[in-house]
């Protein structure tokens, strides 16, 4: 075990890094949680980071150093201690009287100063520290982070040309708490799915059009089909039914059915699927208002993927008035389902991101997906996605939702609803095994109803 590490598992131990749910100042729903503030009562663990920092920087020749109020302040101090390099301090706020300054201690403009931090997140409240030390003269050398929890603030500051380190970064400590049995694999992997997903600044930027806008400008049938459902009903549920009998697809109806505006099928692991059952189940949609959902995954070449479509087994295009596609192939599924869907009865959802904790959908092909998208948005009413931003003429639909759980173990990550419409600017949830394998799928469905409903009017 390397000195770093061993550092690592203290902090764990005294509940300086902690892992569950937690709502972080923003908002924002966390899998981890940071507060190095208790840090400052513990003189031997201080040292021994103050050490660490200075390390980062071998042959750092600054004249200055500064902590980041309140919790960097004692590890500034420290390793002024140690390095024998003065210590400014930068206020919080403006005193109001006297001399007004930010920064006290004895300075001179054009030195150079070690700014230290403890967790860097978007980034924003390190700018604002740096606004006030350059304002006073002093230049930042050097930015030391305890640790960076990788959701685009490193990567910011280094982009505006500063010189930033960090001890550790989340992914980092993830093995490390792993590695030592301190972290099972679902939270292991709840974090980490939360570190790739943290787009979520970027999509809250944009501001969403409320559903009730959407009725308005809906620019397809289907898409103000759903959101009157939903509104009407009050509910931006859609239950994942992925049950293998055609019998235990409508007793879940029978129960959820009020509660939900779409009930999303893989008709193809229900045994006994036939036609009939078909039209009875769209019987049982349109007395119950939803919309029926395939999620059948079209990703072939064009003309594969209109067969998939309209033909076969299942018949999809008699039924379904949204199906998923994946744009790996390029356009060819979007434009098969469109030309074949001549009334406009069904409607695409591209699948841009997906929720699995190791899925490849990443920032690059985020971009790429979402120029195909733009060519064909006439046929698409939503997209499938966690935190990318989405263009807001769609609706998102979100899956990997569930309230209690973080992973299933096979490779899904799980967020709250709250978390999933609040974060990831979800307007819709899919969800699944937090309905149909709870104890009683029809309180199951009203809680995530409920929930879902609150934080939508929330946004
Ligand atoms: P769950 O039981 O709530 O985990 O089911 C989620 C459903 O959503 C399931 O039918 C998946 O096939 C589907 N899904 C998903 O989980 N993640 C994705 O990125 C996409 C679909 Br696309």
């Amino acid at each position: 075990m390397t000195a770093k590490e061993a550092f690592l598992l203290e902090m764990y131990e005294l509940d300086i890094i902690k892992f569950g749910r937690f709502t972080l100042k923003s908002g924002i729903e966390s899998p981890f949680y940071i507060d190095l503030r208790g840090l400052a009562s513990n003189p031997t663990l201080l040292k021994t980071l103050s050490q660490h920092l200075l390390e980062l920087l071998p042959d750092g020749d600054a004249q200055l150093i500064c902590g980041v109020p309140y919790a960097a302040l004692p590890i500034a101090t420290v390793m002024s201690i140690t390095s024998g390099i003065p210590l400014v301090i930068k206020r919080k706020e403006n005193k109001g009287y006297g001399t007004q300054k930010m920064v006290e201690g004895v300075y001179e403009a054009g030195q150079g100063c070690l700014l230290v931090e403890d967790v860097v997140t978007s980034g924003k409240s390190l700018l604002e520290t740096i606004d006030e030390l350059e304002r006073a003269g002093i230049v930042i050398q050097a930015i030391l982070v305890v640790i960076d929890r990788e959701q685009g603030g490193k990567k910011w500051l280094r982009a505006k040309g500063y010189n930033i380190h960090a001890l550790f970064g989340i992914t980092e400590a993830v093995a490390v708490f792993n590695r030592y049995g301190k972290l099972d694999k679902a939270a292991a992997e709840s974090v980490l799915r939360f570190v790739r997903h943290s787009h979520a600044t970027s999509a809250q930027a944009e501001k969403r059009p409320c559903l009730a806008d959407r009725t308005r400008t809906a620019h397809h049938p289907v898409m103000k089909k759903l959101v009157e459902t939903a509104l009407e009903k009050e509910t931006n549920l859609i239950c994942a039914a992925d049950l293998t009998t055609a019998d235990a697809v409508f007793a879940l109806v029978g129960q959820v059915g009020d509660h939900i505006c779409a009930l999303k099928l893989h008709a193809d692991i229900v045994e006994d699927f036939s036609l009939e059952w078909m039209q009875e189940l769209r019987a049982l949609a349109a007395q119950k208002k939803f919309l029926l959902f395939a999620d059948r995954k079209l990703a072939d070449i064009g003309h594969t993927a209109g067969l998939q479509f309209s033909g076969g087994v299942h018949q999809i295009a008699t039924w379904a008035e949204l199906i998923t596609a994946h744009v790996v192939a390029g356009a060819g599924s979007i434009q098969a389902i469109k030309s074949q869907a001549t009334d406009r009865q069904t409607a695409v959802v591209p699948i841009l991101q997906m929720s699995t904790v190791d899925t490849l959908t990443d920032s690059d092909y985020l971009k790429k997906a979402l120029n195909v998208i733009h060519q064909h948005g006439d046929s698409i009413v939503a997209i499938v996605a966690q935190g990318a931003a989405i263009p807001p003429r769609f609706l998102k639909f979100t899956p990997g939702v569930h309230s209690a759980a973080q992973g299933d173990g096979s490779g899904q990550g799980y967020h709250s609803s709250r978390h999933a419409i609040l974060n990831h600017g979800a307007d819709f949830i899919i969800v699944g095994r937090g309905i149909y394998r709870s104890e009683n799928p029809k309180s199951a469905a009203i809680s995530y109803q409920k929930k879902g409903w609150e934080a939508l009017k929330e946004v």
